[in-house]
């Protein structure tokens, strides 16, 4: 298997030269990585690298697009900090992104970001929702019609420990291998989920299929065992980029992780055709959404 995570030695936020290799690159959905990209947090904001961080109601921390810290524990005070603190990632990450991939910037849409101060190993999840185990991302309640899912991501665990994923093979080897396998799309059903709420809006066939995947994949467990795939520890002080619903991806330790979530019309990308929904379509033969 080629490569599936590219290294790259910059050591700003807003470097002053990109590269169309990056673009590519990062459209064939492999990952960038930054060895030498660090999030860095303030003596004060260290007391927030504690699982405790989190509401324990909450399933995660998340600071809405609106400004809006959801799902931490703390006073008022605390909250704000915490705020600030998530806020200043974001601001980094959309500025590397604004470096590297310029043509995106006016096209993109910003989605909360998410700090992550759990310790991985121990979460018990069913296996629909266990990120151990490889994936392309898919919601099953949030329809995107082939919108791409661009996520940037830091380690940023104050012990030293990586975050350590497994990273898969080829969009368009996981489409092929689970395609033939995915159920058939039945509109009728996918209208009974809008009007039921379960969806947020209509589930196009692409974001069925796209589901099938995430499914397929998730539920073999001779896939995850034996699918080529690479084990990759992102050391902390590190970053990394994919499209998340492209890259085959699974993580399996770690703890202290900030991650900022951008939607990216498909037809908005350097390249249309590496998208999933263009591959898809192709395999399908299909109009999709
Ligand atoms: O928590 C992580 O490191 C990655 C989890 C994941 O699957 C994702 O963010 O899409
Ligand atoms: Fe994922």
């Amino acid at each position: 298997m080629e490569r599936q995570i590219v290294e790259i030695d910059i050591r700003t936020w807003q470097p002053d030269s990109a590269s169309a290799e990056w673009i590519t690159t990062l459209e064939a959905g492999k990952v960038l990585y930054f060895p030498h990209l660090a999030f860095n947090t303030s003596e004060s904001e260290r007391r927030f690298l504690t699982h405790a961080a989190r509401d324990p109601k909450s399933r995660n921390i998340s600071l809405g697009a609106d400004g809006k810290l959801k799902g931490a524990a703390g006073d008022a005070l605390a909250q704000r900090e915490m705020a600030a603190m998530i806020g200043r990632f974001r601001g980094q990450a959309q500025t590397l992104i604004g470096a590297i991939l310029p043509r995106y910037s006016e096209a993109l849409r910003l989605a909360p970001t998410s700090y992550r101060p759990m310790l991985v190993e121990t979460r018990t999840q069913s296996w629909r929702a266990d990120d151990r185990r490889l994936h392309v991302d898919a919601f099953p309640s949030r329809p995107n019609y082939g919108e791409r899912i661009l996520r940037v991501f830091a380690n940023l665990n104050p012990d030293g420990a990586p975050r350590v994923w497994r990273v898969g093979e080829p969009f368009d080897l996981v489409a092929q291998r689970f395609l033939p396998r995915a159920k058939p799309y039945v509109r009728w059903q996918a209208k009974v989920l809008s009007a039921s709420h379960v969806t947020k809006s209509f589930r196009s066939e692409y974001d069925h299929l796209m589901l099938q995947l995430h499914d397929g994949m998730k539920s073999d467990l001779d896939y995850q065992r034996n699918a080529a795939q690479v084990t990759m520890p992102f050391p902390a002080g590190s970053v990394w980029i994919c499209f998340s619903d492209q890259t085959s991806h699974a993580v399996m330790s770690g703890q202290y992780m900030m991650e900022q979530t951008l939607h990216l019309p498909a037809d908005r990308q350097y390249d249309p055709a590496s998208s999933p929904l263009a591959v898809l379509t192709r395999l399908t033969g299909r109009r999709l959404v």
